[in-house]
């Protein structure tokens, strides 16, 4: 059981410039607010809050970006699109910094998006303790486009091709990311909620041999085997047992139940489904770290979509540290 001795940091990554909606960096603040902190440690976790990022700092240079001529400083050279690519590669850095400093304290990192870029950043550092780590990408959309296969250009869909250094080869390619270690293996990841996957991250995908559930899988098999065959996808020695890492998009989950994110796409997991998932890891005792990320109260219409998004942010977060286990 890797959380036993039951210290957490809860690591803020307040940062939006992996794609174009402001509002994504305000998640962890609202996750707060909404008595997180509180919450875990009435699970008996010792708890410390970590700032990793100066969050006014990053909004200001994307507000001063839009409001220059060409809005956005896309590098548009070749066949390379990455959006922001500067300040993606600044703010993950600094989250990679905060994160390693915390599980190798051995303390349990809980990291709050921001977009799913940051991934760039927990991922990395908890692959540098953990090395046999197998990591779970909770997700509508696989985010494993390289600069030259995205179409948006927005990086918090390419983070798993920077884990996996899927650029290196790739002439143009951001000098702003080269600090990734770029230490995932292809066999050491597997989705499950997938719904809404590009044409050319599926032949990435196929020809990686990457594990992945969509909803198809979860409909055919239902949440508790596909968790399961998900843990054995990453372990496949010791029957699924060995440390796991969870990087949680909330839009994951359908946006009945979690309608604030920025790229909502209908036909997800259940929200039971979804807690399922995390409580059946915090049953294993191998979960390592997790990521909450794309919770955007700024994209509600109504406030009843910040609270249901807020508050279903938080059930992840509780769920995985031992909520529900009696
Ligand atoms: B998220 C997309 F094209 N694949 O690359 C892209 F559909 O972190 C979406 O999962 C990416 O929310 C979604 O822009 C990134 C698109
Ligand atoms: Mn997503
Ligand atoms: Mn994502
Ligand atoms: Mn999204």
């Amino acid at each position: 059981n890797y959380y036993k001795n039951r210290e957490l940091s809860v690591i803020l990554a307040p940062f939006s410039g992996g794609q174009g909606k402001l509002g994504v960096e305000k998640g962890p603040k609202y996750l707060l607010k909404h008595g997180l902190q509180t919450s875990i440690e009435e699970l008996g976790w010792s708890t410390e809050l970590v700032p990793s990022m100066d969050e006014a700092q990053f909004v200001g240079k994307l507000k001063m970006e839009r409001e220059s001529a060409n809005g956005g400083s896309s590098v548009v050279t070749s066949n390379v699109r990455a959006k922001r690519a500067d300040l993606v590669g600044e703010a993950t850095k600094l989250v990679y910094n905060s994160v390693s400093k915390v599980v190798q304290a051995n303390r349990f990192p809980l990291t709050l998006g921001g977009d799913h870029s940051i991934a760039i950043g927990t991922v990395s550092a908890v692959l540098e303790k953990y090395p046999d780590a197998g990591v779970l990408w909770i997700d509508a959309h696989a985010d494993i486009n390289t600069i030259e296969t995205t179409d948006s250009g927005n990086l918090h869909g390419c983070p798993v091709s920077f884990l996996m250094g899927l650029n290196k080869d790739i002439p143009n390619c951001p000098e702003s990311l080269k600090w990734v270690p770029s230490n995932l293996s292809p066999k050491k990841i597997a989705y499950i909620g997938l719904r809404d996957i590009d044409l050319e991250e599926k032949k990435i995908l196929k020809d990686l041999g990457i594990a992945a559930f969509s909803m198809y899988h979860v409909d055919k098999f239902g949440i508790n085997a596909v968790i399961e065959m998900a843990m054995k996808a990453v372990h496949p020695d010791t029957n699924g047992e060995g440390p796991i890492m969870c990087s949680y998009d909330v839009d994951a989950v359908d946006p009945l139940y979690i309608p604030a994110t920025g790229t909502p796409v209908r036909g997800g997991l259940t929200l039971r489904e979804g807690l399922f998932l995390v409580e059946r890891l915090a049953e294993s005792g191998n979960l390592v770290a997790l990521d909450i990320v794309e919770c955007n109260p700024d994209l509600a219409i109504h406030d009843i979509h910040v609270s249901n998004t807020i508050s279903a942010g938080c059930a992840i977060a509780r769920c995985a540290l031992g909520e529900t286990l009696l």
